[in-house]
């Protein structure tokens, strides 16, 4: 799809619709921005971290003398000296009432649980005089068994906490015929015609954003004032006040233009709570940032699962259960979300199709690796994948297109709305037309054909034809689905907005944008709203003093929640304004019309703009009576339902089956995310997600070697893609409105991440399924894809 400003507006008098470019890209493109680490105070002091190179050891002392006496350090503290204060770093999911959890101080006190954590931490007067005196901190360790593999941790073969007794930290369940949504899974598996079971590997990744992780604590005021490179500004202070003791009131965090997240960032880490007692300890500003090296070590990592899988199927190919039985890698702590992660994705492995039974238990397992957390798609990636393999394995083994058996067992346009087997309620979607687009924009038939032809001819290079026809559920979330989760928060939006003396515009959002363009689109809402100029609005976000309320970014929730949030201030606008328009043009308000910015009495000419309101309620000489000389308003907005955002992925692979390596020929995607506010916005946040979902179908690894070093411990060795591995992808949409805002809007966030991976896989496998291949581990390397041609395996 070619997107310009010029040429895409739907409706060229509606900003909503307008590929308008980014109001922020002129400032973050040019680097005349603030990002934290550029961030200067009058005598700010600078940390280094003195992490541990052992996976599990006891500490059995800490000299920090020789630091202590380096050049210019002011202080080097230890676990010990603050582990009265330093409290234990949050986890707000607890999934079970019985969920086991090992204390996290932010440093560590007696015991070290992965390579990495913190141990000390050095504060100087310049960074590099922290650095050099970090390496004098002497740390003696006694080893400890550390527990790696994720199997043996679920086998309790050793302790990742010896004194938790057990690695298994929860065990979730659901169960349709439990729950009273479907039938019993175990009668479906006992009457199926055709069983697929499999068993998948979801390996473990970083986030790896552009932005290394940095905070700035300036203690100096009548507050504490963080700066920090988050997602999630609002959630950090609360979480601040209530790990540190100090009053939400006291606390404010500013999270200025944030390079990127991808979840990695929605975290309270504990660099920002180090940060947060140096400064308090010191009485002076103090300031964090890591080192690429320290962020792909120590930052949270992602996925990380082992999926067990039994598909039951009549022979026909209609899908009768699932059963799934996860083990999911929580590392050696529980951040944030971590274990709510692998239960999101408990509700997205019934996908697409209406099959009547299903049965999920994920156990929550301790390693001592790095933890996991949220990572761009968090639990729905992995749910995707392997419903998505399957549906492939199924039509192999019954014989039939892998299309034919995803629309035998879709939910019918028709059909909606649908509540599926988990208990959702999807509002809308129409799988038949965006697969139908999907087919005709990549050629289905023709790429088969050629699929044949080189099978066939014996073909060194051999083609292989990918699916997914994924959906997801964003836009997080219900309060009160997030309630029956256990999760500690609510799931609603706060927003303001300002009528200006001049008839200017200001939007303060809650959410949080870390490079998805919220200032644009928002503006684009308002603009029509209001009949404001685009240019007009200014939105403002990001800091817990200005947007005082708000649930931050993730979970592809903004515009869904955010921007509905945006409407109803808007909203709000026109009806405290209209009293004043009838009150000028002596007409009663049932009289008034408002379009276009204007109040117009009814069949007349006479009307007043929003503009000149805003001017006369500033100046406040003749107001209605008890209207209150103001023009602003607040909403806050909890969404009735998620979005379900879906779309058809097809994937072309060639595969040289000499050597194992792949090429990707093709890559059509047709995504139904209901109406799109801006479409170069959207066009973006698609490649985006695409490339980091192919990443994990071919590339990207997080290793441990037997000691739990990470091996990938720099980007030599965690190979993210470049835009010379990519190619061109072809793009287009259908439109189901979503049906839980004004806007008709779906999230878009994650679903290119979400969908990509098991299309390539699938055309992987596809490509050399006539060797005997069922199954490649991810990241389908060349190794791996020509030792599975060898042996017929999945490729170790
Ligand atoms: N949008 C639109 N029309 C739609 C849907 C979305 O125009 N129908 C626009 C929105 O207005 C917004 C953008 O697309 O400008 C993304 O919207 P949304 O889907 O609501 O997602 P969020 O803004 O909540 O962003 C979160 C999502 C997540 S969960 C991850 S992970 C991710 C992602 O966004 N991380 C990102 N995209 C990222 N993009 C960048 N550059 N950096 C990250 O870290």
């Amino acid at each position: 799809m070619t997107i310009t400003e010029e040429t895409t507006a739907a409706a060229p008098e509606l900003e909503v619709g307008k590929a308008r470019r980014r109001k922020e890209d002129e400032r973050l493109i040019t680097g005349r921005t603030r990002w934290t680490d550029n961030l200067q105070l009058t005598g700010m002091l600078h940390l280094s971290m003195v992490r541990s190179p052992f996976a599990h050891a006891t500490i059995t002392s800490i000299d920090v003398s020789a630091a202590q006496e380096s050049p210019n350090v002011v202080a080097v503290l230890t676990g010990q000296d603050v582990k009265d204060i330093q409290g234990s770093l949050p986890c707000a999911w607890p999934v079970t009432e019985d969920q086991l959890a090992p204390p996290h101080p932010a440093i560590a006190v007696d015991r070290v649980a992965f390579a990495g954590e913190v141990v000390a931490v050095v504060i100087a007067r310049s960074a590099a005089a922290a650095r050099d005196a970090a390496e004098l901190v002497d740390v003696d360790y006694e080893d400890l068994p550390a527990v790696l593999d994720l199997k043996a941790a679920a086998a309790d073969e050793a302790l990742a906490h010896p004194d938790l007794g057990t690695n298994v930290s929860a065990t979730w369940t659901f169960d349709s015929a439990e729950a009273g949504t479907g039938a019993d899974v175990e009668d479906a598996i006992r009457d199926a015609e055709v069983l697929i079971e499999r068993e998948y590997r979801q390996q473990r990744l970083i986030p790896a954003f552009m932005e290394p992780r940095s905070t700035v604590v300036d203690p100096t005021g009548e507050q504490f004032v963080m700066w920090s490179a988050t997602q999630v500004p609002h959630i950090l202070r609360l979480m601040l006040a209530m790990t540190l003791g100090v009053p939400e009131s006291k606390v404010r965090v500013i999270a200025p233009d944030v390079g990127g997240g991808f979840g990695g960032k929605l975290q309270v880490t504990p660099e920002e709570v180090i940060t947060f007692l140096a400064a308090r300890h010191t009485g002076k500003p103090c300031k964090w940032t890591e080192t690429r090296s320290e962020s792909l070590l120590a930052a949270h990592h992602g996925r990380d699962q082992w999926q067990k899988l039994t598909l039951a199927a009549r022979k026909d190919g209609t899908v009768t259960g699932l059963k799934v039985e996860l083990l999911a890698d929580m590392g050696a702590y529980l951040g944030l979300v971590t274990p709510g992660v692998p239960i999101l994705g408990a509700f997205m492995f019934n996908a697409i199709y209406k099959f009547p039974a299903y049965h999920f238990t994920c156990r929550n397992i301790f390693t001592n690796k790095t933890w996991t957390d949220a990572y761009r798609g968090a639990g729905r990636p992995e749910a995707t994948y392997a419903i998505e393999r399957l549906m492939d394995e199924l039509a192999v083994e019954i014989g039939v297109d892998p299309l034919e058996i995803r629309e035998k067992n879709w939910i019918k346009h028709e059909e909606f709305p649908f509540t599926t087997v988990c208990g959702l309620e999807y509002d809308s979607g129409n799988y038949e037309a965006a697969t139908a687009r999907a087919k005709e924009l990549f050629g289905y038939d023709e790429l088969r054909r050629e699929q044949q032809q080189r099978r066939e001819s014996g073909d060194p290079v051999q083609l292989g034809i990918g699916i997914s026809t994924f959906t997801e559920m964003c836009g997080l979330a219900p309060s009160r689905v997030l309630g029956s989760l256990n999760y500690g928060a609510g799931g609603w939006e706060h927003a303001s907005v300002r009528m200006l003396p001049t008839g200017k515009v200001e939007v303060i959002t809650g959410s949080s944008a870390h490079g998805q363009g919220h200032e644009t689109a928002w503006s684009q809402i308002v603009a029509d709203k209001l009949g404001v100029p685009f240019e007009d609005v200014e939105v403002l976000h990001g800091d817990t003093q200005i947007s005082h309320k708000g649930m931050d970014t993730y979970g592809s929730r903004s515009l869904v929640v955010g921007g509905q949030a945006v409407i109803k201030a808007a909203e709000k606008v026109i009806e405290k304004a209209k009293p004043l328009a009838a009150h000028q043009l002596e007409a009663s308000v049932e009289d008034l019309e408002f379009s276009n910015g204007r109040f117009q009495v009814r069949g007349t000419d006479s009307g007043v703009g929003l503009a000149d309101l805003a001017l006369a309620t500033f100046a406040a000489h003749d107001l209605p009576d008890g209207m209150e000389p103001s023009l602003d308003a607040d909403a806050t907005f909890d969404p009735v339902n998620f979005s379900f955002p879906h779309g058809t992925h097809l994937c072309a692979m060639e595969i040289d089956t000499e050597t194992g390596a792949s090429r990707m020929r093709s890559y059509v995607c047709v995504d139904d995310i209901g109406t799109v506010v801006n479409p170069l916005i959207v066009e973006g946040q698609v490649h985006g997600g695409l490339v980091q979902g192919i990443a994990q179908a071919l590339w990207e690894e997080a290793v441990y070697d037997e000691n739990g070093t990470l091996v990938s411990g720099s980007f030599v060795d965690y190979t993210l893609p470049t835009s010379a591995d990519t190619i061109s992808f072809v793009t287009d949409r259908t439109v189901s409105p979503a049906t839980s805002n004004d806007l008709g809007a779906k999230g878009v966030g994650e679903a290119g991440c979400i969908a990509s991976t098991p299309a390539v896989v699938n055309a992987v496998v596809d490509a050399i399924r006539h060797y005997g291949v069922n199954d490649i581990l991810m990241p389908c390397t060349p190794e791996r894809v020509w030792r599975a041609i060898q042996g017929g395996t999945a490729g170790g």
